[in-house]
């Protein structure tokens, strides 16, 4: 298949990878506790995504945590995800009777629906709702921090309460109440990002991993680094050889890395080529918004029936639930082939 103006003749229709990561530290087995100690005092949950992966920031977790609590999907970092994706997804979660907004923490419009929803709710009975909380709930580095402080900033004026960072599990335990607006009252409360204990499918957990919802070191850069050359091989619309500055596309990781290195000049003493100084550089290209906005999920009707059918109906098993059902599947099979035998 040819893309990229017809330079690069070869390139992969599909990536596989067998391997999945997990990250499941013990701060956010706690949150999930605090935040279910809380729910009964909170009066809305907005559960944030990120919307370069609206299908693989799901985590099916937040389906039992909030149970039948008021709850509204934000998804957020839409300056780094395509236009055209936000009609789609409104769909499919409407089909879902979920309402979603996309938010930019850098543009106050798009935060202010965020707070326009809570302020529409309290107003709605303001002597059910005295003063109003909101639980701000979602995936590691999604940007619920950031966007506690940019509707403080937007709601009162007042600098960061929160601590932001680019790397995921910089929030890690759930704040105390935060101040948004006066009037009505609207106080916020910050989460952890919390991971499935256990992602199923490898290639989702690599995406999650390259939007940074995964530590890097978790993760094998490599692999990261390789299918983000794969995605961006698909998109004929994103020129990544003219923003890298490199001579050749490629579909070849290693081709990459060898062209980049010098292009940068990580090269470690005698010429030698710094491969993880180039892998970083290329992640951080993508991880910037360099390349423009691309979204990593394929959200045509069949890839998001597969989605929901997989992952939202039956939530993931643990490694170690994993484990005993394989084990009970093959109890049960051995138990039948000994049956069939003894009637024979
Ligand atoms: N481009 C872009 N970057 C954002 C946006 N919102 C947050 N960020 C960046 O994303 C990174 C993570 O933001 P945080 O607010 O710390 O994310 P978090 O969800 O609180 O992360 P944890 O506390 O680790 O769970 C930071 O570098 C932010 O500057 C956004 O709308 N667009
Ligand atoms: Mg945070």
């Amino acid at each position: 298949m040819a893309v990229s103006k017809g330079i690069l003749s070869l390139t992969r229709t599909h990536f596989s990878y067998e391997k999945t990561i997990n990250w499941f530290p013990g701060h956010m087995a706690k949150g999930i506790k605090q935040m279910q100690d809380q729910l009964r005092a909170v009066d809305l949950v907005v559960e944030t995504r990120d919307a370069r992966i609206p299908l693989s920031s799901i985590n099916p977790q937040f389906e039992r945590i909030i149970g039948g609590k008021s709850r509204l999907v934000v998804y957020n970092k839409a300056d780094l995800a395509p236009a055209e994706i936000q009609s789609v997804v409104r769909q499919e979660m409407a089909k879902r009777n979920q309402k979603v907004i996309f938010t930019d923490t850098f543009s106050s419009s798009s935060v202010k629906q965020l707070l326009n929803h809570a302020v529409d709710i309290a107003k709605g009975d303001l002597v059910r709702y005295p003063q109003f909380s909101v639980m701000i709930v979602g995936m590691p580095n999604v940007g619920k921090s950031s966007l506690i402080n940019a509707l403080r900033r937007i709601g009162i004026g007042r600098g960061k309460a929160a601590s932001t960072g680019a790397k995921p599990g910089v929030t890690r335990a759930m704040s105390s109440k935060i101040k948004v607006l006066e009037s009505p009252p609207v106080y916020l409360l910050d989460t952890p990002g919390v991971m499935m204990p256990f992602i199923p499918d490898p290639v989702t957990a690599i995406k999650v991993a390259l939007t940074g919802g995964i530590k890097d070191n978790i993760a094998d850069e490599a692999i990261l680094a390789d299918y983000l050359l794969f995605r961006l091989n698909r998109c004929a619309h994103i020129d990544y050889k003219e923003v890298l500055k490199i001579e050749e596309p490629t579909d070849d990781i290693n081709c990459l890395v060898s062209q980049l290195s010098k292009k940068i000049g990580a090269l470690r003493q005698g010429g030698e080529i710094d491969v993880d100084k180039t892998l970083q550089f290329f992640l951080r290209t993508y991880r910037n918004g360099a390349f423009g906005k691309l979204c990593l999920d394929d959200l045509d009707q069949a890839a998001v029936e597969r989605f929901f059918c997989a992952s939202i109906q039956e939530p993931p098993l643990s490694k170690n639930q994993d484990k005993k059902a394989k084990r009970a599947a093959q109890r049960q099979r051995s138990l039948e082939k000994a049956k069939a035998k003894n009637l024979v």
